[in-house]
């Protein structure tokens, strides 16, 4: 629980501003961005200036959304890797190289995400912080055993042991941070592709190992990201952002 208001009058009085980075490569474009941003427009950090940074291969695709003041969007062109493991990985690598050339200069926090979602309530300045991580939803209620850490100590994402799982499908932070974490990141995946290994979950691993290192300050709640599949709802009383469907079956086939 907490009071929405206190901490946007904080924020404001900071003059707090905000980096939303999203990657829409290949079918995703059509399949999310439109519905992602959208309901950004409704739910995200309303009240602060937000730039959106979206990546992509097919900027000319791009839906039209009409934004709020204060609220601006950027399209940066990606490649599109050819392996999807690649396309997730690679975000470490773009996403550091755009807080290094853009994004340090516009905004001090700087959010990551999965496009594949929703919002549908409240995600505001309650949710910033130094260093953000997110309880993953179908991980927090489970034994420390369960956790689906990469195993492998050829990989440098090799864990015995955490505290939490996170999901990568949200960090964040103040940009110093995030950039760190991206930085590291990345050199670990790179490390990995050096030795012929690839981690579990690949760029989730390498976060989950990273979090362990260096402690996140705040942890967003899995109201912060929900699936709504998830039969035992119990913990949650408001449900700020949902996973959208996955069409594995027409998505992920080449
Ligand atoms: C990804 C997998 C299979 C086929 C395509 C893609 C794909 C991902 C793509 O064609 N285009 C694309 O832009 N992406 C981006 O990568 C997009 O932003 C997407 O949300 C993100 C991660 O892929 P996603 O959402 O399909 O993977 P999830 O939801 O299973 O993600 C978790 O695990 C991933 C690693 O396997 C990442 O760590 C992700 O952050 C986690 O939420
Ligand atoms: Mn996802």
């Amino acid at each position: 629980m907490f009071d929405p208001n206190l901490y946007d009058q904080r924020h404001i009085q900071l003059q707090s501003s905000v980096a939303l980075t999203v990657f829409a490569v290949g079918r995703y474009l059509d399949a999310y961005l439109k519905n992602f941003l959208t309901s950004a427009e409704q739910h995200f950090m309303l009240g602060l200036p937000v730039t959106y940074y979206v990546f992509t291969d097919l900027p000319e695709n791009l839906p039209n959304i009409e934004l709020a003041p204060q609220r601006n969007l950027k399209v940066i062109q990606v490649e599109k890797h050819s392996r999807w493991q690649d396309i997730s990985m690679m975000r470490m690598k773009t996403i550091s190289e755009a807080i290094e050339s853009e994004i340090r200069h516009s905004a001090n926090y700087v959010f990551c995400f999965d496009v594949d979602q929703e919002f549908k309530g409240r995600f505001g300045s309650e949710a910033l912080g130094d260093s953000v991580a997110l309880l993953h939803a179908h991980f927090y209620k489970l034994p420390k055993h369960r956790f689906t850490y990469d195993r492998n100590p050829k990989s440098k994402a090799f864990m015995k042991t955490g505290d939490f799982y996170y999901h990568a499908a949200i960090f964040g932070g103040l940009w110093e941070k995030v950039k760190n974490m991206a930085d590291a990141c990345y050199l670990s995946i790179i490390e990995d592709k050096l030795n012929d290994v690839e981690a579990l979950w690949h760029d989730e691993s390498h976060l989950n190992k990273y979090f362990w290192l260096h402690k996140p300050s705040k942890l967003l709640s899995p109201e912060y990201c929900w699936d709504q599949s998830i039969a035992d709802k119990r913990d949650i009383n408001i449900t700020r952002l949902i996973w959208a469907p996955k069409h594995y079956d027409t998505l992920r086939t080449p």
